[in-house]
C-alpha cells in the first residue's frame, strides 16, 4: 500500500493557523478531494476537530484519527493510537481488496510522525503571506519532483502549484 502525504503550505512552509487554513482556494480543495476520494484518510484528532461539521467524517473514505486519548470516539471516525497504528488499519482490506494508497491528510504534527513511512508527497504552493503556527516538513533529498503543474491563478486571484514528490 502506498502512503501518500499531501498538505497545501504557503512559501514559506505555513499549513494552518490556530486550527484553521488561513486562505482560501477552492480548486485546491477540489484537487485534495479527487486525490483522496475512494481512500482511506490518516488526520491527527486537531484536523478531525478542524473539519467543518458538515464534512465530517470526509465522504467516501475510511476516516483514522490518530490520538493518544485511548477513549475517544466520534461518528464516523475511527481511532488509531499512532500513526504506525493508523496506516495498519488502513492497510487492511475493506470490501474485496486492500486500498491501493493511503492519504495522510494533516495536521502538522501528524505529517512529521508519517514523513517515514511515505512514497508520496502532493504539495499545494500557495502565493500568499500569513502568520502561522503549523509548519509542513521539508522534503530532503530522498525526494524527486516528478509532477509539476506550474503556476496557476485560483478564481480567488491567488496564485498556486500543486506539485507531487516521490522516492
Ligand atoms: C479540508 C475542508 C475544510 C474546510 C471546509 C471544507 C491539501 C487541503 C487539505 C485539507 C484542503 C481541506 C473542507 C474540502 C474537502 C471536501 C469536503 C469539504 C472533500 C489537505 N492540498 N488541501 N483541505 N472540505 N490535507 N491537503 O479543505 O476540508 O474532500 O470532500
Amino acid at each position: 500500500m502506498n502512503v501518500g502525504l499531501i498538505w497545501a503550505q504557503t512559501l514559506d512552509g505555513v499549513i494552518g493557523a490556530d486550527n484553521t487554513i488561513p486562505w482560501r482556494l477552492p480548486e485546491d480543495m477540489a484537487h485534495f478531494k479527487a486525490t483522496t476520494l475512494g481512500c482511506p484518510v490518516v488526520m491527527g484528532r486537531r484536523t478531525w476537530d478542524a473539519l467543518p461539521q458538515r464534512v465530517r467524517p470526509l465522504p467516501g473514505r475510511r476516516n483514522i484519527v490518530v490520538t493518544r486519548d485511548a477513549r475517544w470516539a466520534a461518528e464516523g471516525a475511527e481511532r488509531a493510537g499512532s500513526v504506525a497504528g493508523a496506516l495498519d488499519l488502513a492497510a487492511e482490506p475493506w470490501e474485496q481488496t486492500g486500498p491501493a494508497a493511503v492519504w495522510v491528510i494533516g495536521g502538522g504534527e501528524i505529517y512529521r510522525a508519517a514523513l517515514e513511512y511515505a512514497t508520496t508527497l502532493s504539495v499545494t504552493e500557495v502565493d500568499v503571506a500569513v502568520d502561522g503556527d503549523t509548519y509542513a516538513p521539508t522534503p530532503d533529498g530522498t525526494w524527486t519532483v516528478t509532477e509539476d503543474r506550474g503556476w496557476q491563478t485560483s478564481r480567488t486571484g491567488l496564485r498556486y502549484r500543486i506539485r507531487t514528490y516521490t522516492r
